[in-house]
């Protein structure tokens, strides 16, 4: 058990992702320096963890591992905030680069629980590679969020726990990504089947709804005592035909709804502890 009360609300903050183009969204922060000053602003605002892709100097998704490991490191020194890598990449990346995402040492990774359609494309995780980086993830003391994109997801992630045991820090969080065209809808039907059948493994759990299905996932997961990741990887308007104009405006408008369910904002301190990621000393 953690010590951190029911009523701290994890906020995590996706700001760049993989899909949306610089040309396409000028805000969207693709440079090591607009990612951090994002991170800053974030966690100013209320966010504990970040969950990072990052971009090439065309401002293209890369998984270069020297840039991954320059990412930790400047996160690290301009904030406190949990460091999650996205192990997801983009749909176009291949497995051993998306394993080899661990060698820059964050204190947590994505870890997703199944292929799934992803649009017209297939984000791509077979079972022996979800296995084998849920091992890495074990052996290298980095805490997996295991993503869950559809109810099997979820019923895998049981599977994964009975045959290897619990992750690093011995805590179980996991994040549903709702809305995925190819996916679970974004819908509180969908939220509350998907919290039924998690493992009892499970100790905490977010959820993310895509594009329109953003504020009806942000609203069920509140009614159910979930948290909340928010960010420009997921959503691009603040409402309809509204563009986003920062992430952490985002990470504001999940503060106050978060308030109007009694919550406030985890702190990145106990988020470590929730989350049972190493201590901030060990991992500077
Ligand atoms: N970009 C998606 C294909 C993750 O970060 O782990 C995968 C994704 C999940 O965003
Ligand atoms: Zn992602």
């Amino acid at each position: 058990m953690s010590d951190v009360p029911a009523e701290a609300l994890l906020i995590t903050v996706a700001p760049t992702g993989a899909e949306t183009t610089k040309a396409d969204c000028p805000r969207l922060p693709t440079t090591l320096e607009e990612l951090v000053s994002t991170a800053v602003d974030c966690e100013a605002a209320g966010a504990a963890m970040i969950h990072v892709h990052i971009r090439d100097d065309d401002h293209r998704p890369t998984l270069d591992l020297a840039r991954l490991r320059d990412t930790v490191t400047a996160l690290r020194e301009a904030t406190d905030l949990v460091v999650q890598l996205s192990t997801g990449g983009s749909v176009h990346d291949p497995l051993d680069a998306r394993l080899r995402v661990l060698d820059a040492e964050p204190d947590s990774c994505s870890l997703t629980m199944g292929t799934t359609n992803f649009g017209d494309d297939v984000f791509s995780n077979p079972w022996p590679f979800v296995c084998e980086l849920y091992q890495l993830s074990q052996e290298r003391e980095i805490v997996p969020e295991f993503e869950l994109f559809d109810l099997g997801h979820v019923a895998a992630l049981g599977r994964l726990l009975g045959r290897y045991g619990p992750p690093y820090g011995g805590r179980v969080h996991c994040d549903f990504v709702m809305g995925v065209p190819g996916g679970m809808p974004g819908t509180a039907d969908a939220l509350v089947a998907g919290v039924a059948a998690l493992p009892a493994e499970v100790t905490s759990w977010s959820a993310t709804g895509i594009g329109r299905s953003t504020l009806p996932v942000a609203l069920a997961s509140l009614a159910k005592g979930g948290h909340l990741r928010v960010g420009m990887e997921d959503v691009l308007t603040i409402s309809r035909g509204v563009p986003v104009d920062s992430n952490a405006q985002l990470v504001q408008r999940a503060v106050g709804l978060g308030a109007l369910a009694q919550r406030r904002p985890m702190s990145t301190a106990e988020a470590r502890d929730f989350l049972g990621t190493r201590s901030l000393d060990s991992a500077r």
